[in-house]
């Protein structure tokens, strides 16, 4: 076969089915919720999340909810330089923006409940899981053939720079 007609000879590229996309969903941010009493559940524990994730704090009749700025005041009950978030009965949500320790306390009775009702929790979030980027996979057959083409044009683009 003479070379310069099979470089000029076009190759079909058949699309049908080419491409496969495989996205993962997103990842769902989560929600907890945490009834915030006297002894709760979560009382002296630490809750894991990661960056988006939400509490959603019910806080009980004679209950607060209060943030503390380091752990040497959470670990000693002592609100000095705290947030107050909440005043129950209130339900107030928490969403978690950004990687750290978060430290949480029922202020009420000045440590009396922090320490005695167990009502401290200890948050930490850590990063989300990348979103997978969606993935295209080239089926062998249609690889190969855009392969000869660019090859094929690669070659008759030398031929007309060599003048033939
Ligand atoms: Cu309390």
């Amino acid at each position: 076969m003479d070379p310069l007609s099979r470089t000029r000879r076009t190759i079909p590229v058949v699309c049908t089915a080419a491409l496969a996309l495989l996205a993962a969903g997103p990842a769902f941010a989560e929600t907890v919720e945490v009834l915030w009493t006297a002894n709760p559940s979560v009382g002296g524990t630490t809750i894991e999340l990661q960056v988006g994730d939400t509490i959603e704090w019910d806080v009980q009749l004679g209950h607060d909810l209060s943030e503390m700025p380091s752990q040497a005041l959470f670990d000693a009950c002592d609100f000095t330089g705290s947030t107050l978030i909440a005043i129950g009965p209130a339900v107030t949500q928490t969403t978690f923006d950004s990687t750290g320790v978060r430290y949480f306390a029922c202020s009420v009775g000045a440590g009396f409940h922090c320490d005695l009702f167990n009502m401290n929790v200890t948050v930490v979030v850590s990063p989300a899981p990348p979103v997978p980027v969606p993935v295209v996979l080239w089926p062998p057959g249609v690889a190969a053939a855009l392969a000869l083409a660019g090859l094929a044009a690669l070659r008759s683009r030398r031929r007309r720079a060599d003048g033939e």
